[in-house]
Order: C-alpha cells, then sequence, then structure tokens
C-alpha cells in the first residue's frame, strides 16, 4: 500500500510538471495516452498493481487512484477547452493570414459607352429594339432598296451562309421587321451586333457593333432629324461643339447626309492633330429622310407618312471619345484594358 502511495505522488509530480508544458493538441494526447490508455496507461497499471494487494487495503488504494484519475481527468478537459477557445479566437482575428484573392468583373467599355448612348434616346422617347443576327437577304438588302446584283450592294462586304442567308452587315433588318408588325408613330434606336468580310486592323474588325435610330410619324421633316441628332451629340460630347451636315448617298434614305462634330481634341487647332487629321472635324454618323420606296416595301403610305433614319459604329465612336487608337483592343480580352475603360 505504502508503495502504491508513493508512485502515486511520484506520477502525479510527473503529471503537473508535464502538464505545464503542453502546447497543443497533440502534446496532451499524448499525455492522455501515457496516464490513461486502457492497457498500458499509468493509472492502468495502477490498477494491476491494486489487484496484488490484500483485500482490506484495496478499498483505500481504490480511492487513491480514483481521485488520481479523476484529477488527471479534469487537468487534461481543461486544456482542451483552453485550446478550443484559443482555436476560434485565432480564426476570428488573425490578421497576418494572406486574405483570399477576389477578381471583380467590370462591364466592358463598349457595353458602358452604348449605355450612355441609350440614355439620351431614352430620354427623348426613343425604345429599344433588337432583332436576329443571321438575316435573309430580303431583310438586309432588298426590303432597303438594295435591288439584287446592284453594285451598291459592294460598299456592305458580306459574310454569306448561303444563297439567301446572311450576317447581317447593319441593323437596319430590324426596322424593317418592326415596322411591319407596328404602324407609325415609330421612334426605336437597335444597338447590335453587325458583320462584314473585314481582315481585323486599328480600324476595323469583321464584328463590331452599331447603333441605328428610325422614327415615322406624320409630317417628320429633315428639321426633325437635324434636331434629334443636334440634341444627341451635345449630349454625347458636350455643348459648344460644331455640328455640320454634308450631302451623301446611302440606298434607304433620300436625301442623305454625313454628319461631322468640331473635333473635341484640338478644336481645329493643330494641322497635325492624330484624331481629325488637322480638318477640325470628324465624321460621328450618317443620317437621312427615309426613302419612300423604303416604306412602300412595308406597306406605310409614304403620302401620309415620312421618317428619318441615322447610324453610327458604337465602337468608332468609343475609340474617339477615348483616344483608343486600336479596335482590336475591345475584343482582346485584355481585363486590364477592361478596367481602365469601364471606370470612365
Ligand atoms: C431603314 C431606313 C433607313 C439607317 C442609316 C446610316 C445612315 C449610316 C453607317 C454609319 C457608320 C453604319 O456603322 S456604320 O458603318 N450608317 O450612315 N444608317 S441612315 O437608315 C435606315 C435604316 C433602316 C428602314
Amino acid at each position: 500500500m505504502k508503495d502504491l502511495k508513493s508512485k502515486i505522488e511520484q506520477y502525479r509530480k510527473e503529471f503537473e510538471e508535464a502538464v505545464s508544458e503542453v502546447r497543443d493538441s497533440a502534446a496532451l494526447q499524448k499525455l492522455r495516452n501515457l496516464y490513461l490508455s486502457r492497457k498500458k496507461g499509468y493509472v492502468a497499471g495502477l490498477m494491476d498493481q491494486l489487484k496484488t494487494l490484500p483485500n482490506e487495503a484495496k478499498r483505500d488504494a481504490g480511492q487513491l487512484i480514483n481521485t488520481f484519475k479523476d484529477h488527471i481527468q479534469a487537468e487534461l478537459q481543461k486544456l482542451q477547452d483552453t485550446f478550443q477557445k484559443q482555436k476560434k479566437y485565432v480564426k476570428a482575428v488573425d490578421l497576418t493570414l494572406p486574405g483570399t484573392k477576389c477578381y471583380w468583373g467590370a462591364p466592358h467599355p463598349l457595353r458602358v459607352f452604348q449605355e450612355k448612348m441609350e440614355d439620351i434616346f431614352l430620354r427623348m422617347g426613343f425604345s429599344i429594339e433588337d432583332g436576329p443576327e443571321i438575316e435573309t437577304d430580303y431583310y438586309n438588302f432588298e426590303a432597303l432598296n438594295f435591288p439584287p446584283h446592284h453594285p451598291a450592294r459592294d460598299d456592305w462586304d458580306t459574310l454569306y451562309i448561303n444563297d439567301d442567308l446572311l450576317l447581317r452587315t447593319h441593323t437596319s433588318p430590324v426596322q424593317i421587321r418592326v415596322m411591319e408588325k407596328k404602324k407609325p408613330p415609330i421612334r426605336i434606336i437597335i444597338p447590335g451586333k453587325v458583320f462584314r468580310k473585314e481582315t481585323p486592323d486599328p480600324t476595323h474588325a469583321p464584328m463590331f457593333f452599331q447603333m441605328e435610330g428610325l422614327v415615322v410619324d406624320l409630317g417628320i421633316t429633315f428639321a426633325d432629324l437635324k434636331g434629334t441628332l443636334d440634341f444627341f451629340l451635345k449630349a454625347m460630347f458636350h455643348n459648344k461643339i460644331k455640328i455640320r451636315f454634308r450631302p451623301s448617298f446611302f440606298p434607304f434614305t433620300e436625301p442623305s447626309a454625313e454628319v461631322d462634330i468640331s473635333c473635341t481634341v484640338c478644336n481645329g487647332k493643330k494641322d497635325d492633330c492624330r484624331v481629325c487629321g488637322g480638318t477640325g472635324w470628324v465624321e460621328i454618323l450618317g443620317a437621312g429622310m427615309v426613302d419612300p420606296q423604303v416604306l412602300k416595301n412595308v406597306n406605310i403610305d409614304p403620302e401620309k407618312y415620312s421618317g428619318f433614319a441615322f447610324g453610327m459604329g458604337i465602337d468608332r465612336t468609343a475609340m474617339f471619345e477615348y483616344q483608343i487608337p486600336d479596335m482590336r483592343l475591345f475584343y482582346e480580352n485584355d481585363l486590364r484594358f477592361i478596367r481602365e475603360f469601364s471606370r470612365k
């Protein structure tokens, strides 16, 4: 019995020392095994020794062993609780851990620019329409007053799918489709992708974005066309720009014009301006009064109704506004470029 008592004392001392040095859960588990493992633990050894004692000593000795075992269990439990709390605490406040990288997307610069253009027309009461990108020869050309094999078609380098189907070269077929379904008053804009058979270079791409507009109503005149485009261009650039109309030709409008604004980069003051080439003017859009034949093609009476239409390249205008030298930058998906211009 004396032997057992001193052994317990010895174990207790060793345990107190060992427990004060435990720093993590692994060391804790090791200590637990050393003392409490069912077969080889010190407490199990004490129990084996208990069996060898005379019966009258067993009760007291048993109590001593149990008290020692309870003490060990309580101390180990305390330590375990402390580690668990620390674990939670570290998770919440360890500011030295590297953060999780977050990759933000950004709207594409062309989309930002398109929405800026749309907003101005929405304010004037226009609505937005869209339509198919694969079109028939009829909607892309014939209905717009381009007869089959007419040389005017050569200006729209077309990607044909077969004799009848093609990738639309302008968004104008959407206006035809809208006029077939809806009678005047019509006041719409059509932003969208168009396709041309072009080799990519700084100012050309086989796919680019266009925005066209159409107004058809009673008594629409060239003055409405001028007033609308004047409002748009001044809202888009700034109020001080000058605007000029030059006579031009499109098969679907008569009369037709090309519309320039005074150069916002040099204001006509630099002979070698890279934007206007020293002319002081930059071409922004094309426009005209809807040809009576085009109205007839959709069963709108040109004696009663008249209209105007216009068209511009979204890419081209964005390049001018942001002074981007190469159209291909829009389509390379370089995030550094996309983020840069999305902020503007
Ligand atoms: C209908 C009637 C008339 C649309 C028009 C233009 C002038 C024009 C070009 C500008 C640069 C296209 O992106 S670009 O290459 N467009 O100059 N577009 S009038 O006229 C229409 C359209 C549909 C039924």
